[in-house]
């Protein structure tokens, strides 16, 4: 009796590590048996390996195979920096921008005592150059959408139809969505106020006083101060870049007694509380509080613009060039304008929270209901997500309007999350009793446990895997497929090779999209895309099936780390094979090994390529990383189809 098995593996990501990119010194590679290639009798149990393999000090994974120790007992000397720990005192590549400010470290042999390196880094990390509009690592605003790793500006018709908003040129939108997706294009401040009525009294007006430099706000409500509380670099900035002109924005973000003010002046009696991400284009479009009374303690903001330097930076150089204090990286503040003091963190000062894609972000933006960290783990633990702390008292809220789109969007897709009603139930089957039992290199899955586990059938015969990505469609390896599809099947719900169970589906192949730069002697992108035929009068493939889910296509490189646990499943060679030595590799070809987020989403983070002598140590498995591939699997299956981020 053949079963499919799961295994679990605890990988310690490495950045390189699931790359299918084989090496150019490992030309020989094509040699070692990919693992398409078996017997037509052939069992398939899964294959698998369930050793706890330590590859933070390996590069390689079979590519250079004679020098990987991947129990980590050894270290290569010309192996890359781990992730995480020595980054700090690894040399860092100068750049134009930031090298400055670090190149202490780079002739000092000794570990340097400058403590910002307990914060900011890994230099490789530092080295990208991420800003808040690097959705590697971080999500859009709404009225943007992520192509390449960059944020560029959504087409204004894009955006949903929510609260009316006015423009300071006094038109009325259907969202601030649309009037921020205007200003993304012509970089200039677009928004006003919400409101259907958009008279010009309505406009929220910023000034900065001559004297002391006071912001000063004026709505329909009248002039007003800036509250001190909640003031900091990002709204300075904000108003330093308009209506200031500073393009660099704030100096810094202090804060004056009420008391203390002149008397000379009449200053206003109330103060608006205001709060920026910091890369809004006016102080109008940030979160304003409702008015709060003055006492003669009550500090109010205060905005100093920023100086270019003199001479050289010697401290933290955003990517936009502004020279920065070390003790403003890693704090959950965008002291930058460009969020590029938060992008690489290994810890955050303060209350900031640390997601683990390494941004801090604010503390305000812990449990607020948006998404912020790429897992959702700034989230947890919320009712749905949806019941977040106690609404403020606000006068203008941009923020409710984000958590609007973006929960919609999210909610548009389903993929990642097993059907758990139907999760591990038995088939009426003598043989699950058996079920749990481990099984050489891996544990037995259930009937319709892997709900995204399809079975590729060629000919008849099934040599490969996939993962069901929704819709149409099923991400397999480029060697699983020719591009016949009538040659191919797809097998949802399969538990036993040979064997149906209730909800089992076999479904005709409409298309196949191998990767245009799949290379069969190298294995390089070993990619394709499997497009199901539909059903008759249908745009759908597939009946509805309990026991049948998609599983999330990753956008980001970054969504999974060092020591997160992932899953292979697959059918392996039989039993017997397995439990005597093993080639627990082969019959797992094309394979998902998925890996589940903080929030409980489950990713196809890889496919399964090709390995050397799989079940041994030093030769791990070869996967696919599937997050290189996000453009190209949007471009072939539509945007909707695979992403509910950064839509
Ligand atoms: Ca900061
Ligand atoms: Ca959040």
């Amino acid at each position: 009796y053949l079963k499919i098995s799961i295994f679990i593996i605890l990988f310690i990501l490495f950045p390189s590590y699931l790359e299918n990119q084989p090496a150019p010194e490992s030309p020989t590679e094509p040699e070692q048996n990919p693992h398409a290639v078996l017997e037509k009798e052939q069992d398939l149990v899964l294959e698998g390996r369930n050793k706890s393999v330590d590859l933070q000090n390996k590069t390689d994974l079979g590519l250079k195979n004679q020098t990987g120790d991947l129990l980590g007992e050894n270290t290569e000397p010309d192996l890359k920096p781990k992730p995480n720990s020595d980054s700090a005192h690894q040399p860092m590549k100068k750049t134009e921008e930031n090298a400055d400010s670090r190149t202490k470290t780079d002739s000092n042999p000794k570990p340097p005592k400058v403590l910002d390196e307990d914060f900011l880094g890994p230099a490789q990390c530092l080295n990208q150059k991420y800003t808040w509009l690097s959705c590697s690592k971080v999500f859009c605003p709404p009225w943007r959408r992520c192509i390449g790793g960059q944020c560029v500006c959504k087409m204004p018709y894009k955006c949903p139809r929510l609260k009316n908003t006015c423009t300071l040129d006094g038109s009325v939108y259907y969202s601030m969505c649309q009037a921020n997706a205007i200003s993304c294009r012509t970089k200039t401040p677009t928004f006003s106020h919400f409101s259907s009525s958009c008279k010009a009294g309505d406009k929220v007006h910023v000034s900065v006083s001559k004297s002391r430099n006071v912001v000063e706000i004026k709505t329909h409500l009248g002039k007003m101060l800036v509250c001190g509380k909640d003031w900091n670099m990002a709204a300075a900035n904000v108003v330093c870049r308009n209506p200031l002109n500073v393009d660099r924005g704030a100096e810094n973000a202090s804060k004056i007694k009420y008391i203390s003010l002149g008397k000379a002046t009449q200053w206003p009696n109330e103060c608006m509380r205001i709060r920026c991400m910091g890369s809004e284009l006016s102080l109008a479009e940030c979160t304003i509080h409702n008015p709060e009374p003055i006492t003669a303690n009550t500090e109010v903001a205060v905005a100093k613009c920023y100086k270019e330097p003199t001479g050289e930076c010697k401290k933290f150089i955003c990517m936009n060039g502004k020279c920065l204090g070390h003790e403003k990286t890693c704090n959950g503040v965008d002291d930058c304008g460009d969020n590029s003091d938060e992008m690489c963190c290994q810890k955050c000062r303060g209350q900031a929270f640390l997601c683990k894609s390494g941004v801090c972000i604010p503390q305000h933006a812990f449990k607020d209901g948006i998404r912020d960290c790429l897992g959702g783990e700034d989230e947890l633990n919320e009712n749905n997500g949806t019941k977040t702390k106690k609404m403020e008292d606000v006068f203008s809220d941009p923020m409710s309007e984000i958590r609007e789109i973006r929960s919609s969007a999210e909610s548009q897709l389903q993929c990642g999350v097993p059907n758990t009603e139907y999760v591990y139930k038995q088939e009426d089957d003598a043989t699950s009793r058996t079920r749990r039992k481990r099984l050489v290199g891996g544990e037995e899955a259930l009937p319709t446990q892997i709900q995204w586990q399809v079975a590729i059938q060629d000919e008849g015969t099934i040599h490969c895997g996939g993962a069901y990505l929704g819709g149409c469609w099923v991400l397999t390896a480029a060697h699983c497929v020719r591009p016949k599809p009538k040659s191919f099947r797809i097998k949802f719900s399969l538990w036993m090779k040979h064997r149906k169970q209730s909800t089992t589906d076999s479904i005709p192949v409409k298309n196949i999209i191998i990767h245009h730069e799949y290379n069969p002697q190298t294995y390089a992108n070993d990619i394709a895309l499997v497009q199901l035929e539909e059903l008759n009068l249908s745009d759908k493939c597939m009946q509805d099936n309990p026991a049948v889910r998609a599983v999330c296509v990753p956008w980001s490189t970054q969504q999974f780390q060092p020591n997160d646990t992932c899953t292979i499943s697959g059918w392996g060679r039989d039993r017997g094979d397995l439990e005597g030595k093993v080639d627990s590799c082969q019959g797992d070809s094309g394979g998902p090994l998925v890996c589940t987020d903080a929030s409980g989403l489950s990713y196809v983070w890889g496919i399964v390529s090709w390995g050397d002598k799989c079940g041994e140590p030093n030769h791990p498995g070869v996967y696919t990383k599937v997050a290189h591939y996000f453009d190209w699997i949007r471009f072939h299956t539509g945007w909707p189809a695979v992403t509910k981020f950064n839509q």
